[in-house]
């Protein structure tokens, strides 16, 4: 039976970041569209949901696509993968028109949104949008990564930016309200059109990337304060709140405070942190950023240092067979308390800094990849409120790539040169005692490690290039030749070089 367009947009996958999209759009008087492949999670979902805009349940496809005013605008919040292919072909053979929009607002990977919009072309708009917040976010405003059809976006823009999340327009500071049917009103809204394709969902993915280094930072924060001072969880949790009033005010920071302050629930007394098991999952976004960096060759080695650590943990019981084994120095030192407490709040903004200095450097090089144009500072401006990553620090970024959008890399922006050159003391000696102490801490190390090459007027590669000759005959450049010129020696009975001129 035809329903009457009745609907502004429609939502496709009612787990809970569908619920939540879809309430956080009906709150802001879209009427919703709903339908989910196990009918009764949708049926449930309308019967218990009563949101300003309106739900339409719908228990088909067709009836979902009929429902729909034109262009029609279906989001998908489905499993990432085949999934997302199965829904938008069901969509298309239920009647979508080749100007109607398919919003995939999962975790895609952004070279399956790119062939995705070629391959649905002329059937229908394939638009992607990255989603960012977590299950609260997407209710109550997440960021939003939106990369696609610039004149799909014309019809989305004023839904994304409703829905999105808020900062104030002056500091840059999240606004919030976690009431349902009462949203935000006014702020900026974090969501900005990314360009075409995939834009949206790499910088997505590139976002996770970040967000993988900056937990691993603090969580190393955590075992220098444990195994060098032994704080227990309620001192911990001071510490990260003494924290968040500053530079590294994030909402991660405020997780963490909190997380601390958590009681175990099963037994009387105690801490949850300390019964968490320490073996870490991941579903693959840090992965990705990781492989890009080294697809593209961007020293994005702290971001992949976040997923080895992560992959480090997973090993528990080979690492408690080893822990009974492997030998390690003492945990001794005589640095005072707070001293150490600082020098650890400096390591841990030092290596943050360089973390997205990394994830910027690599969209950069994303850009020239996939012939999209990025405006950073409105990048960072998205960043601010809603996702995961969001911290008060974004909106320095912001101010760096306001000054120049063309800003190689964020450590040469004289703000952030200057944080560094003031907290790098500290920074060093606290790697120097987590490497003396024998505490693994690879991000802060990884991190110290990019900033101290990337500073180098000279790296030892021309070992390497020497190395690479003697064996493989790969040849070299010289520091005293126009780049660009190589040339190769037989090392082992050497005469004079071989010059070999390469034009690209
Ligand atoms: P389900 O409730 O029927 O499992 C997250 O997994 C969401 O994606 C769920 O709403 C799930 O629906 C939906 N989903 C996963 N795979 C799907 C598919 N192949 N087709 C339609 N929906 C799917």
């Amino acid at each position: 039976m035809a329903r009457e367009a009745t609907a502004d947009v429609g939502l496709i996958g009612l787990a809970v970041m569908g619920q939540n999209l879809a309430l956080n759009l009906a709150d802001h008087g879209y009427r919703v569209a709903v339908f989910n492949r196990t009918t009764e999670v949708m049926k449930h979902f309308v019967a218990t949901e009563k949101p300003p805009g309106g739900l339409v349940g719908c228990e088909t496809v067709q009836e979902l696509v009929a429902s729909l005013a034109r262009p029609r605008k279906v989001i998908l919040l489905v499993k990432a993968g085949p999934a997302v292919d199965e829904v938008t072909k069901e969509l298309i053979e239920a009647g979508m028109e080749p100007d109607d929009i398919v919003v995939d607002c999962g975790n895609s990977l952004w070279t399956d949104t790119i062939r995705r919009e070629k391959e649905y072309a002329g059937r229908c708009k394939f638009f992607g949008s990255g989603v960012s917040g977590g299950e609260v976010g997407a209710r109550f405003g997440p960021s939003l990564m939106p990369g696609g059809d610039p004149d799909s976006w014309k019809h989305l823009e004023p839904i994304w930016k409703a829905i999105a999340a808020k900062v104030d327009e002056k500091t840059g500071r999240p606004i919030e309200s976690y009431a349902p049917g009462k949203p935000v009103v006014g702020g900026v809204p974090c969501t900005t059109y990314l360009g075409p394709n995939g834009a949206g969902h790499y910088v997505k993915m590139v976002h996770n990337g970040i967000e993988y280094i900056d937990m691993q930072l603090i969580a190393e924060a955590y075992t220098l304060l444990t195994n060098l001072l032994g704080m227990k969880p309620p001192e911990l949790s001071e510490v990260f709140d003494r924290w968040n009033d500053g530079d590294l005010d994030s909402y991660l920071i405020q997780i963490t405070r909190d997380i601390f302050a958590q009681h175990d629930p099963v037994h009387q007394e105690g801490y949850l942190v300390d019964y968490v098991l320490d073996a870490a999952g991941q579903k693959g976004t840090g992965k990705w950023t990781s492989v890009n960096a080294l697809d593209m060759g961007i020293p994005a080695s702290s971001i992949a240092e976040a997923v080895f650590a992560r992959c480090m943990s997973a090993l528990k019981e080979e690492r408690v067979v080893a822990s009974k084994h492997l030998d390690g120095p003492r945990r001794a030192h005589d640095e005072r308390r707070d001293e150490l407490v600082a020098a650890i709040r400096d390591a841990l903004y030092c290596s943050k800094i360089c973390a997205y200095a990394q994830g910027f450097e690599l969209m950069r090089e994303g850009e020239k990849e996939y012939g999209w144009s990025f405006d950073f500072a409105a990048i960072a401006g998205i960043f601010r409120g809603g996702c995961i990553i969001r911290a008060r620090f974004l909106q320095k970024i912001m101010e760096a790539y306001s000054r120049d959008n063309g800003l190689v890399n964020l450590l040469l922006d004289p703000y952030f040169g200057d944080q560094i050159q003031k907290g790098q003391r500290s920074w060093r000696k606290v790697v120097a005692l987590a490497a003396t102490t024998g505490i693994a801490a690879p991000a802060f190390m990884s991190a110290l490690a990019y900033y101290d090459g990337y500073r180098s007027e000279r790296l030892p590669a021309n070992l390497l290039q020497a190395q690479r000759d003697y064996f493989g005959a790969h040849t070299y450049e010289r520091t005293d030749a126009p780049r660009g010129t190589f040339f190769h020696l037989d090392w082992t009975a050497p005469g004079r070089p071989q010059v070999e001129i390469r034009r690209p």
